[in-house]
């Protein structure tokens, strides 16, 4: 019934809220070792890999898959007015509950730490396996749902145009669903076997390869809720319209056949793939870029419309008349902040694409750098700021500390630029990300210490506090709202931008199939030449990989990174 569809709305928003908790901690804890705080291999009784796979597992798999479901339901609750069968939400809620529990659990008894990226040679427990896939099965229940009635609906409004959100939200799951195909395949036909010692015979660049022709696509899965957010809510709660309806159908249906065949970029440094696919992947990725270019323009040109509504005047008034700070419109601040964030986040995710820069910044801080100015930045504040406001209003309880509530984004901005800020600084020094430097090169006791390294992880943790008071601010308001009576009617409602111009109905942006047959041609384009290479240079093998702590082989001197090789020559001239 529609209770029971809203307490599955509520359930999805308040359990990975609470999960959240460990999962910002985790992250700030993450800063302490960087910083030579910490000296020691764990904190707390979570270890140093531990805490790094919750972080990980937790923000970027949990939090978002849950995110993007809910919003999902909301957005097809407020724009075709119908809820999906029983068996597609209740279905999809126990699954992803279940599997997620599952997968926290793993890892706090220290069963799973093979990070987020769980590809060999780390090996987890064959459940955490299971428990990502239940998650992974459970969000794709609900699309199915929403699938059935988009059709009821096209039926009953022959005539309508597919609501924007809706198809964001198709093409997004679209998306979602061929690229977990790939991980499905790695995680229990590769992994699972693989880790319960069924077979103990491995293809390590085989998983890496399945795992990043799934973790790509997963990173726009993250981020299309938010353009989502920015195009349909973001010019209303900032006063004005959406600039162009086409043009944001058109960026999304690009993501779509951009987004899958770009994985390789991860796997620059991948010995088994040629360079040529790596090129091809170089011009691919510049080409995903498009899209955002093109959602900067739209946004950007919403809401300078919204700001000259206001009454601004002159070239840049318009960024003087949004509303910033004003408590009404706290999402505003949600979706600004984590706007301006994305244009660093998006130019360093060009640096890393360009396959030679590529070389001085992979496995360095840089990296983290990078994206912590996307997922921590436009798609967390999009994640907080909706999900209290979805919650408020399914719940009809109105938001507690509403003034806290509208501050909570600019520090958690000032705090992520910061982190990012140092994490960059440092990775192009070469401070390498995944090591606990803590118990080498900050700690000023170990003969690996490296002085250069000290103010950029310094910033980086000043950074990471910050975010953390902010997500505690944030935790706070959240749960107080939650936890208290109901005053309000609950209703399924989203604010709804209109579009500027009356534009022209083009069939080519209201039919997925076209953009679905060339998303298959480019990516068998990439993977057939990469699958290829994959068998000729690897094969199965026994694992001999031993994963205790680097560090403790890497006392020897002449182990230190080159980096610092370098800079201590250049000290010495001076
Ligand atoms: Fe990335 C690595 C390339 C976007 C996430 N990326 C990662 C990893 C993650 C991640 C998690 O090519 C690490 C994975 C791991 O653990 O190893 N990334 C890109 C490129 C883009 C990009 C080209 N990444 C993202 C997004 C993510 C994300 C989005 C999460 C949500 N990334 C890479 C590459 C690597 C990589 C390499 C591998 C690195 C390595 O070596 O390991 C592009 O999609 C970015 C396009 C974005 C833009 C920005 C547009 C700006 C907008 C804001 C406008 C502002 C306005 C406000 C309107 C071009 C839309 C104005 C208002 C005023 C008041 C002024
Ligand atoms: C990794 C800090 C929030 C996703 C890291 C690292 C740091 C960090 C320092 C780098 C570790 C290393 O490679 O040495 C923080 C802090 C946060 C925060 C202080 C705020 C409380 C988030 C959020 C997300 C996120 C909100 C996503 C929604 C990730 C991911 C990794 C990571 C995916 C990579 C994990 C890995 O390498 O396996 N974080 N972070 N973080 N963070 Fe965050």
């Amino acid at each position: 019934s529609n209770k029971t569809f809203k307490y599955t709305i509520l359930i999805g928003l308040f359990v990975p809220m609470v999960l959240f908790i460990l999962g910002a901690y985790n992250g700030v804890m993450q800063t302490l070792y960087r910083a030579g705080v910490l000296h020691e291999d764990s904190f707390g009784g979570i270890n140093y890999y531990q805490g790094l796979t919750m972080h990980g597992v937790i923000n970027a798999i949990i939090l978002t898959t849950f995110f993007a479901v809910i919003f999902g339901h909301v957005t097809m609750g407020h724009y075709l007015k119908k809820q999906p069968p029983k068996w597609s939400y209740l279905g999809s809620i126990i699954l992803m509950v279940f599997g997620s529990l599952l997968d926290v659990v793993l890892m706090a008894m220290g069963r799973a730490q093979a990070l987020y990226t769980f590809y060999a040679p780390l090996k987890n427990s064959p459940f955490f396996y299971l428990g990502t896939s239940l998650l992974i099965v459970g969000s794709w229940l609900a699309f199915f749902g929403w699938i059935v009635i988009y059709r009821e609906w096209r039926q009953e409004n022959p005539d309508k145009k597919m609501p924007i959100a809706v198809l964001g939200t198709f093409v997004n799951f679209t998306m979602w669903f061929v690229a977990s195909l790939p991980v499905a395949y790695e995680s229990l036909v590769i992994l699972m076997p693989w880790s319960a010692g069924w077979i103990s015979d491995i293809n390590v660049p085989l998983t890496r390869m399945l795992f990043w022709m799934f973790g790509h696509p997963l990173v726009y899965f993250w981020l299309l809720p938010a353009y989502i957010a920015f195009y349909t809510v973001l010019p209303k709660v900032s006063g004005g319209k959406l600039y162009s309806g086409n043009a944001a159908r058109l960026a999304f249906l690009l993501f779509l056949i951009l987004s899958t065949p770009v994985g390789v970029h991860h796997q620059f440094s991948e010995p088994v793939l040629g360079q040529d696919t790596k090129l091809w992947v170089t011009v691919l990725t510049f080409g995903v870029s498009i899209p955002s270019f093109m959602t900067a323009f739209t946004v950007g040109a919403s809401l300078e419309y919204a700001g000259r509504k206001n009454g601004a005047r002159g070239l840049l008034g318009w960024m003087g008349r949004l509303p910033w700070f004003l408590s009404k419109n706290y999402l505003f601040g949600y979706f600004i902040c984590g706007l301006l964030l994305f244009i660093f986040g998006g130019l360093s995710g060009i640096v890393n694409a360009s396959y030679s820069l590529n070389q001085m910044v992979h496995n360095t801080g840089w990296v983290p750098g990078h994206f912590h100015m996307t997922v921590a930045g436009p798609v967390l504040l999009v994640i907080l700021g909706m999900s209290i406001y979805m919650y408020s209003k399914v719940a009809g309880k109105p938001i507690k500390m509403l003034s806290v509530v509208t501050i909570v984004p600019y520090v958690w901005m000032v705090g992520v630029a910061l982190l990012s800020h140092g994490l960059m600084a440092g990775g192009l020094m070469g401070e390498p990300r995944r090591t606990n430097l803590g118990l080498s090169y900050t700690d000023p006791s170990s003969d690996m210490f490296n002085k250069h390294w000290v103010p950029t992880t310094t910033v980086t943790m000043i950074g990471g506090i910050l975010m953390g008071t902010a997500a505690l601010l944030y935790f706070i308001a959240f749960f107080s709202t939650a936890l208290s009576k109901q005053t309000e009617a609950s209703e399924i409602v989203l604010p709804e931008s209109e579009e500027l111009h009356e534009e022209k109905r083009i069939g080519i942006l209201h039919n997925m199939r076209p953009w679905i047959a060339v998303s298959i041609m480019l990516t068998m384009i990439t993977y057939v030449p990469s699958l290829i290479n994959v068998f000729k240079y690897s094969k199965p093998v026994e694992n001999k990989f031993d994963a205790t702590s680097p560090v403790n082989e890497m006392k020897d001197a002449t182990t230190k990174n080159a980096a610092t090789t370098i800079m201590n020559v250049e000290d010495e001239k001076v």
